[in-house]
């Protein structure tokens, strides 16, 4: 492997101010982002990242599922590209770091090469996916998983959201449907850079997560059918209290996931009461539990355990229940040679570093099942993310995009 000169650093004020940039679009009440997949705010974030990759002199390619990819040419055009990125849309109440520090990192790696004008044998290819996150659209990582074959293009343009609008519509209506068919392209390797959004990277002083498994990933989407009724008037013999079901199913989800500490999570964090009046017994109420371990059996056991007990509770309350998968994703290891092409590379700028799994699911959790992928992890404050006061430093965004370069650079190859 050539020398990469050790010297070789991103710029990180430049970084930062790219992610300061695009963290006014889509704001947030509270300091943080709201730019959810296929609004308007979407559409506005994608155009500045098209606008910043054309003053990189990239070429952009768009997939039939939205995904860009902006592509940086390589001394020899055949050769398999490299892929980095991650995803510009945000959770509701969102930070400014999540998915955007892979995407805008991976676009300062190309910056810097630019700057100092290296080449690399293989082409890169800087990418934001659609929908990662999987809240206004289930399922999470979307895109990447029609990209990785897991979900059909149709099925995946049927996806409702809250009010009934259609992925595919949506995604006409901001004007980025692609060309290119999900999949069609062809990787030598993907690496992803996103902060931890855990709290053990900040707890023991590390700089840089070198991420070699991912957690897997059940979400059960339940209904609870009772009745409607007057909240004053019903006797409490006589009523069918969709939301009492619905809280008792949530105390037994956190039975089942402290029954497997410590490799083992589970809550609830969407629910709709129907018609959600303050006076009136809630006769429906759909939630997603929201089940993860980085071990198969544990995964597979919570759910079936909750599968097996919670007809019981329905019974004992009257309710009709129904229960259907909405996102799924078994545990992930990462590639062994690009997981030590990132801890080589902490290893020689220096950085302190601990190999992690990753907590949360990302869109190289799927890629990972057709090319070789890894991950690169900065720590977050207080671990704190998927909400809005989700906060890292400069120099930890550095040194993520710092490790970044140099793993893809052993992986694209310099020509001297
Ligand atoms: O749910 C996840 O793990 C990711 O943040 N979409
Ligand atoms: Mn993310
Ligand atoms: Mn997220």
């Amino acid at each position: 492997m050539a020398n990469l000169g050790d010297n070789l650093r991103i710029n990180g004020d430049r970084l930062w101010d790219s992610l300061m940039e695009m963290a006014k679009i889509g704001p947030g009440v509270a300091g943080g982002n709201n730019r959810q997949t296929l609004t308007d705010a979407d559409k506005e974030g994608r155009d500045l990242f098209q606008r910043w990759c054309e003053d990189a002199g990239l070429e952009m390619g768009v997939d039939r599922m939205g995904s860009m990819f902006a592509r940086r040419e390589g001394t020899d055009p055949d050769a398999l590209p490299v892929y980095v990125g991650s995803h510009l849309d945000t959770q509701p109440t969102g930070g400014k770091f999540d998915g955007v520090l892979g995407v805008l990192g991976g676009l300062e790696l190309v910056r810097t090469l630019n700057d100092l004008g290296v080449k690399t044998k293989h082409p890169i290819v800087v990418t934001n996916w659609t929908n990662e996150e999987g809240t206004r659209f289930a399922p999470a990582m979307l895109a990447s998983g029609v990209f990785a074959g897991m979900h059909d293009l149709d099925w995946a343009y049927d996806r409702v959201d809250a009010k009934g609008l259609k992925f595919g519509d949506e995604l006409r209506r901001i004007g980025w449907v692609g060309d290119e068919d999900v999949g069609a392209r062809k990787m030598k390797a993907l690496f992803e850079l996103h902060i931890e959004q855990g709290p053990i990277l900040e707890a023991e002083g590390k700089d840089i997560g070198v991420v070699t498994h991912g957690q897997g990933l059940w979400w059960l989407e339940v209904t609870l059918t009772g009745k409607d009724a007057h909240t004053g008037s019903t006797p409490m013999p006589m009523r069918r209290n969709a939301g009492l079901g619905m809280a008792r199913m949530t105390e037994l989800v956190h039975q089942i996931a402290m029954s497997h500490q410590p490799d083992a999570v589970g809550a609830i964090g969407h629910c709709d009461f129907h018609p959600n009046s303050r006076n009136v017994i809630a006769g429906k109420v759909v939630f997603t539990i929201d089940f993860r371990s980085p071990h198969q059996d544990i995964l597979d056991a919570m759910k079936a355990r909750f599968e097996a007990e919670a007809p019981r509770i329905a019974e004992e309350l009257g309710l009709e229940m129904g229960i259907e998968v909405t996102g799924h994703f078994d545990p992930v290891t990462f590639d062994a040679n690009c997981v030590d092409a990132v801890r080589n590379a902490a290893e020689r700028l220096g950085y302190s570093h601990r190999d992690i799994v990753s907590g949360a699911g990302h869109d190289a959790c799927w890629v990972n099942r057709l090319y070789p992928t890894a991950m690169v992890m900065c720590p977050c404050v207080d671990g704190l993310s998927h909400n809005e006061a989700e906060d890292i430093s400069k120099d930890w965004a550095t040194a993520g995009a710092d490790v970044l370069l140099h793993a893809v650079l052993e992986s694209a190859e310099i020509v001297e």
